[in-house]
């Protein structure tokens, strides 16, 4: 039989801010391809209700409720993988909140909470992942959601553009020191996807008529718009793409 590329057989995913939204649907995706996935949120209550959804679809779960930002939850979230054997193939930097108001009226509070959230996040989990996967020299894949966002600016969204341009820059930089160990980082791009987050934008008849008319595909992405993407990167498809960031956004960057 042909090799399956996107086979994740005997991989361990883990998907950071993956009880909801894209971070579910990317999740899904990946166990539906064979990985065993370790979802995480900072909800154990809800982290435990979206394991099982998965689990009576059949898929091999793991739970990991830490707070992404808080650096002594992260490494000893790490430990404990550790010591139950849990080893992350696979990482999927996800995590992610929305906060918009124009700059003027920003607090810094909330610009720290989403740099927190969006970025800083990326750069903990990954570091911790990426310390084991160089050790088990084995390679890894890391892939960091991005968006719209990390190549245009859009008023009201100023820390979640500035957390999503660095997020595109932070996976070349990744790039730059992980792709030796045979780590392939690279980033997702979502468009304007119909998630809670987004969802107030649709309830908008005209932010919802800008969205259809200003992209080519005419209609809002959905989470599973995202799966082929996630496992291209996640799988052997991708061993020699390094530093991308892809976006999935119906058309919305490529047109004026
Ligand atoms: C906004 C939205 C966007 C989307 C998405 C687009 O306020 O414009 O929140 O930022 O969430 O990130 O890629």
């Amino acid at each position: 039989m042909g090799r399956n590329l996107f086979d994740l057989t005997g991989r361990t995913a883990l998907v950071t801010g993956s009880s909801r939204g894209l971070g579910l649907a990317i999740a899904e995706g990946l166990a539906e391809a064979g990985a065993t996935v370790v979802i995480n949120g900072s909800d154990p209550v809800r982290l435990a209700e979206t394991a099982a959804g998965l689990r009576a679809q059949g898929f091999t779960v793991h739970e990991a409720a830490f707070d992404v930002t808080d650096e002594d939850a992260v490494m000893a979230a790490f430990e404990r993988l550790d010591a139950a054997g849990i080893a992350v193939d696979i990482l999927f930097n996800n995590a992610g909140i929305q906060l918009r108001g124009k700059i003027v009226d920003q607090t810094a509070e909330n610009w720290r909470k989403v740099i927190e959230t969006n970025l800083t996040s990326a750069f903990l989990v990954g570091r911790e992942a990426a310390k084991r996967m160089i050790a088990r020299g084995r390679g890894g894949k890391v892939v960091n959601t991005g968006s719209l966002m990390s190549a245009l600016g859009r008023a009201t969204t100023a820390p979640y553009t500035a957390a999503k341009g660095g997020i595109k820059m932070l996976t070349q930089a990744m790039t730059a020191e992980w792709a030796e160990h045979n780590i392939q980082a690279n980033a997702i791009g979502p468009g304007y996807m119909l998630t809670a987050m987004t969802q107030p934008l649709a309830d908008d008849p005209k932010f919802d008529s800008w969205v259809k008319g200003r992209t080519p595909s005419r209609r809002w992405g959905t989470p599973d718009d995202l799966i082929g993407t996630a496992v291209f990167l996640a799988s052997s498809a991708s061993d020699y793409v390094n530093g991308q960031i892809i976006y999935v956004d119906g058309g919305m960057l490529a047109v004026i």
